[in-house]
């Protein structure tokens, strides 16, 4: 199977393109526009774990893979490359996370919003066309997220579900509720890709994923083929920043109540699960939603984990609850229905207080670079307020 990763470069790229050479009999080849790298350093930020640059990732993987990893630099807001991509590959499948992965980010301001939204929608529709124009028989597995339903205080299907209306009942599309400008992004592109199969006979798999955290098991041998780690405000992910924290010597910082529920899933989990969906395609002309995530946890009793954890370390982590910088619910029900991926016979295999000693030990070792991340550590971009900017420091 030849498949073209799109966002090669990224967090789930760089692990997927390790996963699949170094796990599976797959022709991998990739394409990024290096953006993401350039986001991150526009918040004043860099990986926490060093990354190379992708040439250098790349070779450093055919080495240890025996076999080629060709991949394209360039902007898939352009359609002409995209198609060209698309054509010159001819993928049996296409794995697109060639987007912009953070709510703090698209709520920084208008033009942040404008970006975030112009960038996700035209990457999956020049994807897209480029696969239709192409004949459509390739299988495009799109990241979305389990933030496309929001928290609805009802049980979540798996994408549609039988909903009733004035006595009247049909299976629709569960409605979205997404929770900010980013997410709201996904749920766009669900929207067209769910029309384009039903238009033009292209086969999707839109993978509901819930907050992926974990490095990338390393072998000790080559840190070219390290995975990107972002800590910091805007880009970090909850447990990332809170393992961070714990580092640091810096409080873990709950937002609001804690009560917030969210589905987790381990990186070498998702791996797993994006593997077994490449291998078993949905017909063509199918719209397939996926709900990937393992654990649901509420945001008090995971931060107690993620601090146990950080004291075998010899840290002593403390907690605070700062103002929620968001717009969310802060205690509500999340019951998350996730049967497709077992049915193809997926079983989690992580151990969340091992996976979190990985973090932790990986972080550990980052050493002054970690502690150069200190000041983009705390939420400065507000739901209400877009970005406020960091205190400026008054020289005396
Ligand atoms: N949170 C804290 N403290 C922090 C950071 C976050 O309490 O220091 C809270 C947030 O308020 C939120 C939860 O933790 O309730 C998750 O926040 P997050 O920043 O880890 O995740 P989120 O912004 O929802 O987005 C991340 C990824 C995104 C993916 C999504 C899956 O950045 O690409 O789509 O997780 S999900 O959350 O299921 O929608």
């Amino acid at each position: 199977m030849k498949v073209l990763i799109a966002g090669i470069d990224g967090y789930l790229g760089w692990s997927l393109a390790r996963w699949l050479t170094e796990r599976d009999d797959v022709e991998v080849h990739g394409v990024d526009g290096l953006m993401r790298r350039e986001w991150v350093e526009e918040v004043g930020s860099a990986s926490a774990v060093p990354i190379a640059t992708l040439p250098d990732r790349a070779a450093a993987l055919e080495r240890r893979s025996g076999g080629p990893i060709p991949f394209w630099i360039g902007d898939l807001r352009d359609p002409g490359f995209a198609s060209e991509v698309v054509r010159a590959v001819e993928p049996d499948a296409v794995v697109h996370l060639a987007e912009c992965p953070s709510a703090p980010y698209s709520m920084m301001d208008p033009d942040h919003c404008r970006f975030v939204q112009t960038n996700n929608l035209l990457t999956t529709m020049n994807l897209m066309f480029a696969l239709v124009a192409e004949g459509a028989s390739a299988h495009m597995v799109k990241l979305g997220t389990m933030g496309e339903y929001g928290t609805p205080g009802v049980p979540i299907p798996e994408g549609s579900g039988w909903l009733t209306h004035e006595g009247e009942t049909a299976y629709l599309p569960f409605p979205r509720q997404a929770g900010s400008w980013y997410h709201w992004s996904k749920v766009h592109g669900s929207n067209n890709l769910s029309f384009a199969c039903r238009l033009s006979g292209l086969r999707v798999t839109d993978v509901m994923q819930g907050v992926v955290f974990g490095v990338y098991p390393s072998d000790g041998d080559d840190a070219r083929l390290d995975t990107r780690c972002d800590v910091d405000a805007v880009f970090g992910t909850v447990i990332h920043r809170w393992c961070a924290q714990a580092v640091l010597g810096a409080p873990l910082t709950v937002y609001g109540a804690g009560g917030q529920r969210r589905g987790f899933i381990a990186l070498e989990d998702s791996m797993r699960c994006l593997q077994l969906l490449l291998h078993n395609p949905p017909d063509a002309g199918e719209y397939r939603v996926v709900n990937q995530l393992d654990d649901v946890h509420r945001l008090d009793a995971l931060v107690e984990r993620v601090a146990a954890a950080a004291r075998l370390h010899g840290l002593a982590a403390q907690i605070e609850h700062v103002p929620n910088p968001r717009l969310e619910e802060e205690d509500h029900r999340y019951d998350v229905a996730s049967d497709i991926l077992p049915s193809l016979g997926y079983r989690s295999r992580h151990a969340m207080d091992a996976d979190l000693g990985a973090i932790l030990g990986k972080l550990m070792t980052t050493g002054d670079r970690l502690h150069a991340l200190e000041g983009v550590l705390h939420p400065d971009v507000s739901w209400v307020g877009g970005r406020r900017g960091r205190p400026e420091v008054v020289e005396a």
